[in-house]
């Protein structure tokens, strides 16, 4: 068989060239979905896979496909994909080594002339990270069913600017309805965003499922008044709020060591230093491997939530935003990475993946599985984020070996 070796210096350079496109003065990248930036890098991957000879299709949620022919028109593609948007604070690795990787395997390929079995698809999912437009894995949600384009359409940012409008504004309203575009399998390589890998020195992560994530909006409203209103006559939102903070702290230190609770998004009104705050919204994230377990966690948070709005007086909204069931990815994918990695030669362990993906909604209509490089100190969210230049070329390689594995497998004449 052909030495089918990615180009790693390559692959190092599009990340590096491609972080300048909202590149932070600390090192990250601030790219947000269906901002001008998020436009920016589209409009960079087209011309990439245009480049291959690749047709680009996009639907109407904005997911970008870039389909390679294979020797059999006969048979749905095998996918490979991530996505291209950032948190505020994000790194340089966190979605763009996945689709980046993804495009070295297509440049290795064409670069060889190898004609695979069935034909590739490369795949940008809209909206991963669910910063700007909650929830998260919006674009990957639509395509699998689990969210519809009306649903999509009206999601809002905290500036009131509806998804539909932003994606619209950059040009990336596809014509293709959403699901429309067919594939077989996906691979999604993707940083750990947890510390097992490097702890345990492996170089890839064998990843057999995501678990389970749930997110709440909380609105708590009380009543401004003057710094210096007496204790007992207030009705102080950021009290509330405050304890609440420390609750969902509190409800998955008492499910540990599997479960997190983060409150990270927090906005005070009216925010002024000598009033006391009247008005309080925040979000509330909620995770757990076992589902039944995150039940609890969650039935423990529906108690305490109305208890301490109660205590100070607080008028109390409660929302569920989001709800994405741990997930299992499938046997067969799973043991082409494993062939995958062999075939390199790494270290590797399994792993269960804690940060959520567009693969854990993609599993849910065909068979997929991710495979994980690690990053410095599992730091991501944070744009210290650091994965190296072997480490990436570590992922890419056992990603295009497991989709030729998987070709092999699945689609040989
Ligand atoms: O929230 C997550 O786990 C992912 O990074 N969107
Ligand atoms: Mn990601
Ligand atoms: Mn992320």
């Amino acid at each position: 068989m052909q030495n089918l070796t990615i180009d790693a210096q390559r692959l190092w350079d599009s990340l590096m060239e491609t972080a300048q496109i909202g590149g932070t003065a600390k090192g990250g990248i601030c790219r947000l979905t269906l901002t001008d930036l998020d436009r920016e890098v589209r409009d960079w991957f087209r011309a990439q896979v245009e480049a291959l000879g690749c047709q680009v299709t996009v639907d109407e949620v904005g997911n970008m496909f870039a389909y390679r022919p294979g020797r059999r028109s006969d048979v749905v593609p095998i996918a490979i994909g991530s996505h291209l948007d950032t948190q505020p604070t994000g790194g340089k690795f966190d979605g763009v080594l996945g689709v980046l990787a993804g495009l070295e395997a297509l440049r290795t390929l064409h670069d060889l002339g190898y004609e695979t079995n069935a034909p590739l698809l490369l795949v940008n999912w809209t909206n991963e990270e669910g910063s700007r437009f909650a929830p998260a894995m919006l674009g990957s949600g639509v395509y699998a069913g689990v969210f519809d384009r009306a649903y999509a359409d009206s999601r809002e940012d905290r500036q009131g600017v509806r998804f539909a409008d932003a994606l619209e504004a950059i040009g990336y309203r596809g014509d293709a309805p959403a699901g429309s575009v067919p594939f077989g399998a996906m691979f999604e390589l993707h940083i750990e965003q947890g510390p097992i890998l490097e702890a345990e020195e492996k170089m890839i992560g064998i990843v057999t499922g995501v678990q389970g994530m749930r997110w709440y909006e909380i609105e708590l409203t009380g009543s401004e008044s003057h710094a210096s209103t007496p204790m007992n006559l207030r009705r102080n939102a950021l009290l509330g709020a405050a304890r609440i903070v420390e609750r969902v702290d509190a409800i998955a230190k008492r499910h540990a060591p599997a479960a997190v609770g983060t409150v990270g998004l927090m906005e005070v009104s009216p925010n002024s230093r000598n009033v006391v705050p009247g008005h309080v919204f925040l979000a509330v994230d909620l995770r757990h491997p076992d589902d039944s377990v995150l039940e609890r966690m969650e039935r423990e948070f529906h108690e305490a939530v109305p208890a301490i709005a109660g205590e100070i007086g607080l008028e109390l909204v409660t929302r569920k935003v989001w709800d994405s069931p741990a997930v299992r990815f499938d046997p067969e994918c799973i043991a082409s990475v494993r062939a995958g990695v062999a075939r390199a030669g790494f270290s590797t362990r399994d792993i269960v993946s804690g940060a959520g993906h567009d693969a854990a909604y993609i599993a849910r209509v065909v068979p997929t599985t991710m495979i994980f490089v690690p990053c410095a100190g599992g730091l991501s969210h944070n744009e210290a984020e650091s994965t190296t230049f072997d480490e990436c070329a570590a992922g890419a390689q056992v990603l295009l070996n497991a989709v030729l594995e998987y070709d092999r497998r699945f689609a040989a004449p």
